[in-house]
This record gives C-alpha cells, sequence and structure tokens, in this order.
C-alpha cells in the first residue's frame, strides 16, 4: 500500500515551491541548480561547525544525481511529538524546518540558504536518505509521484522511516537527491563550481575535509580539502602572490552574546585594503555592519598602540583608519542567528547589532594580543607601515589640490582618443569601449555615427583590485572612460550625468579580450556600480567565424557549436573564415555583426554577473601555476553557458 503523509498541507507546501521554484531557490538555471546542492551541504557543515562531524562528501553521478554525505550524529529518526512522523521526514517534507530543526539542537544555523531539505525534495525527482545511527541503518526515499487526485505532487514519501538493519562503525547521513529536469533548465552540476565552493568552505570551518568526487567522465575526477589553519591558511593563500610583511597571519577569535566573531589578517607590501567578510559561510561581498565594526575596533586598537608604543608623539594627530588597512588582507567571519541580508544582491549585512559585536571581540582580543612582547615586531610593522600611508596621504591630498587648481585652467580632456557621436539623446546614445586601435578603427567606420560613440583602449587598463582610487585615476585608459561616460568615480558617481545609455564592451574572444573585460567589470562594480544595476553595462558578442557560400547569404558564427550546426547543413561548397580577433574584421563586418541594433548580439551584464567576476578575480583565484589570464578565461567566458553565467540575453 501507498505511503500517506498525515498532513496533507505538507504536500501542498511543497507544491507551492514546485509552482515557483524561483521564490525559493533564485533562478532555474545553473545558479538554482547548484543551490540545490548548497542546501544540503549546509546542514552537513553545520553539523561540522558544531563540533560533530569531521568530513563531509559530495558526489556527482552519472545520471546527474548528487549525494551528499557526512559523518555527524544523523538526521534525527525518533518520531516527532506533534507530527507523528520521523524527524527525517519532517525534514524532508515540511517547509522551513530545515537545518533549524527542534531550534535548540544547534547554536546557529543556516543563512540566505537555510530554506531547508524540503525544497531540495520539491524539487527533485527523488531523493533518499541514510541514515547511521547507535549501529543501525535507516533509509527513506521520496519521490515526485501522482497522488490520489491524479496530479503530480513532489517529495512524497515512499515509505516511512524503515530500519535496514545494523552497521558497524558507520555514523552519519548520506542524502542523494536526483534534481527535477522538468524543472531545471539543465541538471548537470559544475565541477568546478563545487570544487570552488567547497574549498571556501573549508577555510571557513577549520579543520574540516571537504572532499568532491566527480564520477560522470571516463575517469573519476576528485578534490579534497582540509585546512588546519581555517582562516588563517585563507588570508595566507590570499597574500601568495604578494609579500606579506608579517607571518603567521593574526588570528583572533570570541564571542559577543550570541554572535561568534572571527578574523585573520596579513598586511603585504602593496596598498590594498582587502577584507573579505562571510556570515553563517556565505560571502558578504558588499560588506554590512559586521565590516564597519572591524574597521572602527582596528582603527582603535591600533592608534592606541601606536601612543603607548611611543610610534605617535603627544602632539601628532590620530593616524586614520585608511592608513592601517593598507595593504591588508583579512577574512571576518561571523556566525549569527536572524541574519538579514540587504541590498540587490544580497551581499550586505544589515543586522545592527553585528558591529558592536564585533568591534568588541576585535578590540578585547586584539588589545591583549599587543601586549603580548612575542607579537610587538607584528604590530610595530604595522604601525609603521601606517605612518608611511598617512605621510603618502598627506603629500597626495596637497598634489591634488594644486592638481585640481592646475585642471581649472586647462580642462582639455582626453577628447583625443573618443569619437563621440553626434546625437544628443543620451537615452539612445551607446558606447563601444574597444579592445585595440585596428578594432577601434574598424569601430569608429561602421558604426552609426548619429547615436554610436567608441571609445579605443590601448594597451591594457590596470588591474584595479591591487591599486588605490589615486593609482586608478592615474592610469589614463581609465581616466578617458571616467571622462566618456561624464557621469564621475566613486562617491561622486552621479548616473544622471551619464551621456550613454549603453555601455557595450567589445572585446577579443580570447584570454588578453577576457582579461580586459573582467578588469572592466571589476572596475565599474567598484567605482560605478550604478552603471552596472540600473543595466547599462553590456558585453558585445562579434562572431568567430564566417562561412561563406557561392549563392546564399554568408553566415556568421558565434561559438564552435554554431559552426558544427552550419556546416552540418549539407552545402558542401563553402568558405570558412575565422576571426582570430576583432581586428580581423573589416569596418562593414563588425557593422553587420556585432554594432547594428537589428543584427548584433549583446549581453547584458547583471550586478550578480558583476559581484562574481569581482570575487572570482579577488577570492577564487587559482593557483599560480595557472596565469591570471588563463583562469579569467576559462571562468568568466560569456560566451560559454556553462560556467559562471547563467543565460546569453538577446537585446
Ligand atoms: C540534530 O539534532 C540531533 C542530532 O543531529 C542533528 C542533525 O540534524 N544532524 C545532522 C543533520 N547531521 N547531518 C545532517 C544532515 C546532513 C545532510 C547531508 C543533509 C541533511 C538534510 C542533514
Amino acid at each position: 500500500m501507498e505511503y500517506s503523509v498525515s498532513n496533507i498541507t505538507v504536500m501542498e507546501g511543497l507544491d507551492a515551491v514546485r509552482a515557483r521554484p524561483a521564490m525559493y531557490i533564485g533562478s532555474i538555471g545553473p545558479r538554482g541548480l547548484h543551490h540545490l546542492l548548497w542546501e544540503i551541504v549546509d546542514n552537513a557543515i553545520d553539523e561540522a561547525a558544531n563540533g560533530f562531524a569531521n568530513e563531509i562528501t559530495v558526489t556527482l553521478h552519472r545520471d546527474n544525481s548528487v549525494t551528499v554525505t557526512d559523518n555527524g550524529r544523523g538526521i534525527p529518526v525518533g518520531i516527532h511529538e506533534k507530527l507523528g512522523v520521523s524527524g527525517v521526514e519532517v525534514v524532508f517534507t515540511q517547509l522551513h524546518a530545515g537545518g533549524k530543526f527542534g531550534n535548540d539542537a544547534y547554536g546557529y544555523s543556516g543563512g540566505l540558504h537555510g530554506v531547508g531539505a524540503s525544497v531540495v525534495n520539491a524539487l527533485s525527482r527523488w531523493v533518499t536518505v541514510e541514515v547511521c545511527v547507535d549501529n543501525r541503518l535507516y533509509r527513506q526515499e521520496f519521490e515526485s509521484a501522482e497522488g490520489a487526485d491524479g496530479k503530480l505532487h513532489s517529495g512524497k514519501p515512499r515509505m516511512p522511516l524503515t530500519e535496514l538493519g545494523r552497521t558497524r562503525g558507520r555514523q552519519g547521513t548520506v542524502v542523494q537527491f536526483l534534481p527535477d529536469d522538468r524543472v531545471f533548465e539543465t541538471i548537470q552540476m559544475s565541477f568546478d563550481t563545487v570544487q570552488k565552493r567547497l574549498r571556501e568552505l573549508a577555510y571557513l570551518n577549520r579543520g574540516v575535509r571537504m572532499v568532491i568526487e566527480d564520477k560522470r567522465g571516463s575517469e573519476m575526477k576528485r578534490a579534497e580539502y582540509r585546512f588546519a589553519g581555517g582562516i588563517s591558511d585563507f588570508v595566507k593563500y590570499l597574500n601568495k602572490e604578494n609579500n606579506s610583511i608579517y607571518d603567521p597571519p593574526v588570528h583572533l577569535s570570541g564571542s559577543y552574546g550570541d554572535i561568534l566573531v572571527e578574523f585573520a589578517m596579513q598586511h603585504n607590501d602593496g596598498y590594498a585594503d582587502n577584507l573579505f567578510s562571510y556570515v553563517n559561510n556565505i560571502p558578504t561581498a558588499d560588506g554590512g555592519t559586521h565590516e564597519t565594526g572591524f574597521r572602527t575596533a582596528l582603527t582603535r586598537v591600533m592608534n592606541e598602540y601606536c601612543r603607548r608604543a611611543g610610534v605617535l608623539k603627544d602632539k601628532d594627530p590620530q593616524l586614520a583608519g585608511e592608513d592601517f588597512r593598507e595593504g591588508l588582507t583579512c577574512v571576518l567571519s561571523l556566525k549569527m542567528r536572524n541574519v538579514q541580508f540587504e541590498g540587490q544582491t544580497k551581499g550586505k549585512l544589515g543586522n545592527t547589532e553585528a558591529k558592536p559585536a564585533v568591534e568588541a571581540v576585535v578590540t578585547q582580543a586584539l588589545t591583549p594580543y599587543w601586549e603580548d612582547l612575542r607579537n610587538t615586531d607584528t604590530a610595530n610593522r604595522i604601525a609603521e607601515k601606517a605612518v608611511k600611508a598617512a605621510r603618502v596621504r598627506e603629500q597626495t591630498r596637497k598634489a591634488k589640490e594644486t592638481a585640481r587648481a592646475k585642471n581649472k585652467l586647462e580642462s582639455a580632456p582626453l577628447v583625443g582618443k573618443l569619437s563621440s557621436c553626434t546625437g544628443r539623446d543620451t537615452s539612445v546614445n551607446e558606447l563601444f569601449i574597444v579592445e585595440g586601435d585596428s578594432a577601434g578603427g574598424s569601430a569608429k567606420q561602421g558604426r552609426d555615427r548619429r547615436f554610436q560613440a567608441i571609445l579605443p583602449l590601448r594597451g591594457k587598463p590596470l588591474n584595479v583590485e591591487k591599486k588605490r582610487l589615486e593609482q586608478v585615476l592615474q592610469n589614463e585608459e581609465f581616466r578617458s572612460v571616467i571622462t566618456a561616460l561624464g557621469a564621475g568615480i566613486g562617491e561622486d558617481f552621479d548616473l544622471r550625468s551619464l551621456r550613454y545609455n549603453k555601455v557595450v564592451i567589445l572585446s577579443d574572444a580570447d584570454q588578453d579580450g577576457a582579461h580586459i573585460r573582467a578588469i572592466l567589470l571589476t572596475f565599474f562594480y567598484r567605482y560605478m556600480r550604478p552603471l552596472i544595476s540600473e543595466g547599462h553595462v553590456y558585453i558585445g558578442m562579434a562572431p568567430l567565424y564566417k562561412v561563406t557560400y557561392p549563392s546564399s547569404a554568408p553566415l556568421y558564427c558565434y561559438d564552435d557549436k554554431a559552426l558544427q550546426t552550419a556546416l552540418k547543413g549539407g552545402k558542401k561548397n563553402y568558405s570558412l573564415q575565422r576571426f582570430k580577433g576583432l581586428g580581423e574584421m573589416s569596418a562593414d563586418q563588425l557593422w553587420e555583426t556585432t554594432m547594428d541594433p537589428a543584427q548584433r548580439r549583446l549581453t547584458r551584464v547583471t550586478i550578480e554577473d558583476a559581484a562574481e567576476v569581482e570575487h572570482l578575480v579577488s577570492v577564487l583565484m587559482g593557483d599560480k601555476v595557472q596565469s591570471r589570464k588563463e583562469y579569467i578565461f576559462e571562468y568568466a567566458d560569456f560566451n560559454r553557458h556553462d560556467t559562471l553565467f547563467e543565460r546569453i540575453k538577446k537585446v
């Protein structure tokens, strides 16, 4: 007989998830698909973070199902008092019962995710759960199946939780699920995406072994991470291309009320201030109250140290916060309840209580740390660097003042490079930022000059990641971009003065092109964010091939797949031209394929795309062996559907 659930509203809940999946997991593209996995992994991480598990394995199977295993205490198998079914069944069928089961089992629980295992169940063709506890093995299966009403219902238990027999020495939870291909655009998870996230989680959860196995190919792919130093190892990794001025990193933690705060920091001899913050293992790329608390405390504690150590004399003014953050690489990790993420990408922590908590923990941990003689050397190096930074800051300020006075006289902007358009309607005007002078030349000839302006970028704009704003402003390529857009930069940026409705990045489909694109996106993301969030930034897609037939119109192919399809058509008599770069295209070709609004393909860059590129460039960079360019090319390629970016929209 079919197993039926006592509580009918349970099924209605899961059906609601199926009806509007995006409301629960963000999207039905690759991002949403991976979200399913993070939901399950989150539960295992909770168990590990509370000290009951130290190994988590993710296995990608040939049929696209995924298994997550931990060696924790196991999902409760006892019968839930009110609901009359096992804990396992509650977790997988009750919306919002997620990892917060019983609410007291854990000190804290998931954050942005945390919509729970039931959502995964609702969006899977089937789920199997095995729990090993007290040397007994239990199993339950769920599937989407027809109900008594003749309709399809998802996540229905096929049987109650059943004891299968005895085990020896095994303990923990094994969850396997097959994402429903009727819900998702694709159900193939990406090894790279999973691998990177597991590595990040391994850094954030010291000592937990994270394993990924991919059994889909002819040979099994596998990666394994375990960091005994936790976020201290993370900081070292982030700093490995830099010269750190002390080692090991300063790594401290503490709690304030029920908020756990942990940070690791290490200064290098550069200038960038890189603070990477996480709340419940979720990156907060846009900062928030916890970061503010950290900065306030660091500035105060360091100024106090400088007074005490005599680095600052009585008459000397306090050093500025930014002085202590020059060359700082820091990872800040919080664990707390009732997290509120704000902003468009939900990347900003909004909880007001986080600021005083971080401030208190950092102050109370760092003050005695500097009093320990073994750490004096580190403190002095930071102080010394800050004093230098303050000196430079003062010089820059003076230099700027004179420059500004001068500029007023000879305000001849960099008009030379920009070929502006004749029309004055900024709501239709477009700016093409084109890689290289030769492509720039073709674009100038091919464009519709009434509304299309061309800005060729010579050489390469500098990598903003490792630079201060002043340095960015000194770079000629960026200056020309800023001037052309006419809307200012940083805090002064004002969309109302923007001269173009569309800003189109046109770069070659090779490594250099991807690198330039990533640098430009990172630049816009950091210094002109509304430009992206209001949807003004686009990636222009130039074709890679031209297939010419004797009698019919030529065909342009934008990727290898399209070429294959084109050649399969059967027409034997064709000639093939491969464009190695934009520069190889004639003005007419460039217009026809890439610039003409009636025929071109543009991908609009979303704020999520840009945030991801920035996260990729600054945190998830691969090993030294792989060059930066190759890495960006591989993972931030807007031409590929299967990596970071979900959709290519035609605009
Ligand atoms: C709850 O409180 C009693 C002891 O066990 C706690 C618990 O839920 N542990 C637990 C859940 N360990 N692992 C999980 C888990 C692991 C995976 C892979 C998936 C899910 C939904 C839960």
